[in-house]
C-alpha cells in the first residue's frame, strides 16, 4: 500500500472514530419563534426546550430564539428545511407554497370552529399533512393553536365584502390570502409580521387580519383600531424539526422529543384560551371599535372561487379537503 493511501486510510478511521464520539454527545438545536416573551406560544416552547432536555437526560438541548431575531418566518421555515436551525414554532400557513398538503387549511373557512380544525388535525386529515410536510423536510411533532383571523383596519367597520373593495390589506405570504383579498375587492399586500405595525401606522397598508392575541401583542390595535369578527381563517401551527435532526436521534429520543412536544402544545393550548380571552379584553378597553359580521354567509361566497381555482390548479387535494370537509 503508498504512503498516501495509508494516512488516507489513517484519516478515514479517525473520522469514524470523531463521528461516532460525536454522536454520543449531547446534540444543541437552536429554536425559532416569531412571539414576544409571556405569548402562549414562547412559553409553551420554553417548556418544550426544558422538557426535550429533561426527556432525553441532556442528550438533546434546545436553546430557544424568540421575538424573531432569527429572522422573518418564511426564511426561518427554509433554515428548518436546510438544517440551518433545528426547530421552529410555525404558523402552516407560510408553509403552505412549499407543501401541498398543509396548504388546504389556508383555504378560507374550511374549518368550521376551532373542534373542527382540532378534529381534523388529530385525524386522518391531520396525518396526510404531516406527511406533506415531511417530504419537504420538516417533521411536525405537535400542533398548537393559532385562533381564527378577522380583519382589522384603520379606517371603518367591516361588515359586508363590498368594505373590503380598495383597502390595502396585510397577508402573510401565500397567493392564497392574496386571492382571498382580491376575491373582496381589495388589494394584499403580503409582507413579514415585524413590519406591519409601522405599514399600518403610515397608511402603507390600510388593514391586515390576525387573532386576538396577535392584534393585541403586536399593538396594531393601537394603529389600526376597528376589528371586524370574521374569522375567516383558522390556520394550525406546528413545532416542527428538521427531518435529518430527528431522523439522528435514537428511537427512544425521538419519542422522547415528541413527547415534549405534544405535553408543551396541551399547556400552549390552555394558555391560549386565556390569552383570546385577555387580549381581547385589554384592546376593547383600549377603544378598539369591534363589531360581528352580520352575514358571514357573504364573505364565504365571495371567497368560493378561491376554493374553486386552488383545486382546479391542485386536483390531487381534492380528497385531502373532502377529507376535512367531512370530519364531524
Ligand atoms: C400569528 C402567527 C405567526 C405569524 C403571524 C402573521 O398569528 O402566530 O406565526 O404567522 O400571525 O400574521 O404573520
Amino acid at each position: 500500500m503508498s504512503n498516501f493511501k495509508k494516512v488516507a486510510l489513517s484519516i478515514a478511521a479517525s473520522a469514524v472514530v470523531v463521528g461516532m464520539s460525536v454522536s454520543a454527545q449531547a446534540v444543541e438545536w437552536r429554536g425559532w419563534n416569531i412571539h414576544v416573551p409571556g405569548y402562549p406560544n414562547t412559553v409553551a416552547m420554553d417548556k418544550f426546550a426544558k422538557l426535550v432536555e429533561a426527556k432525553t437526560e441532556g442528550r438533546v438541548t434546545l436553546k430557544m430564539f424568540h421575538s424573531g431575531v432569527l429572522g422573518n418566518q418564511p426564511d426561518a421555515i427554509e433554515q428548518v428545511r436546510i438544517g440551518g436551525l433545528a426547530v421552529g414554532n410555525f404558523n402552516l400557513g407560510p408553509i403552505g407554497p412549499m407543501a401541498p398538503e398543509a396548504n388546504v387549511v389556508s383555504l378560507p373557512f374550511i374549518f368550521k370552529d376551532m373542534g373542527h380544525m382540532h378534529r381534523a388535525l388529530d385525524g386522518a386529515a391531520g396525518d396526510q399533512i404531516s406527511a406533506g410536510m415531511a417530504k419537504i423536510g420538516l417533521i411536525s411533532l405537535a400542533w398548537y393553536d393559532s385562533g381564527a383571523r378577522s380583519f382589522y383596519n384603520s379606517k371603518k367597520p367591516i361588515m359586508t365584502p363590498a368594505d373590503v373593495a380598495g383597502m390595502k390589506v396585510r397577508v402573510m405570504n401565500n397567493d392564497l390570502y392574496s386571492g382571498m383579498i382580491s376575491a373582496l375587492g381589495g388589494n394584499p399586500s403580503p409582507m413579514a409580521f415585524s413590519e406591519v405595525y409601522q405599514s399600518l401606522k403610515t397608511g402603507v397598508v390600510d388593514g391586515a387580519e390576525n387573532n386576538w392575541p396577535s392584534y393585541e401583542s403586536t399593538g396594531h390595535f393601537e394603529v389600526a383600531g376597528y376589528y371586524s369578527l370574521s374569522q375567516h381563517l383558522i390556520i394550525p401551527e406546528c413545532v416542527c424539526v428538521n427531518a435529518k435532526a430527528y431522523g439522528d436521534l435514537s428511537a427512544a429520543d425521538q419519542a422522547a422529543v415528541k413527547d415534549a412536544a405534544r405535553e408543551s402544545a396541551v399547556l400552549q393550548r390552555e394558555l391560549w384560551d386565556a390569552r383570546a380571552i385577555s387580549s381581547r379584553e385589554k384592546v376593547m378597553k383600549a377603544g378598539v371599535k369591534f363589531n360581528e359580521i352580520p352575514n358571514k354567509e357573504e364573505f364565504m361566497s365571495a371567497m368560493e372561487p378561491v376554493h374553486a381555482k386552488y383545486l382546479a390548479a391542485n386536483p390531487a387535494l381534492v380528497p385531502l379537503v373532502e377529507l376535512i370537509k367531512n370530519t364531524k
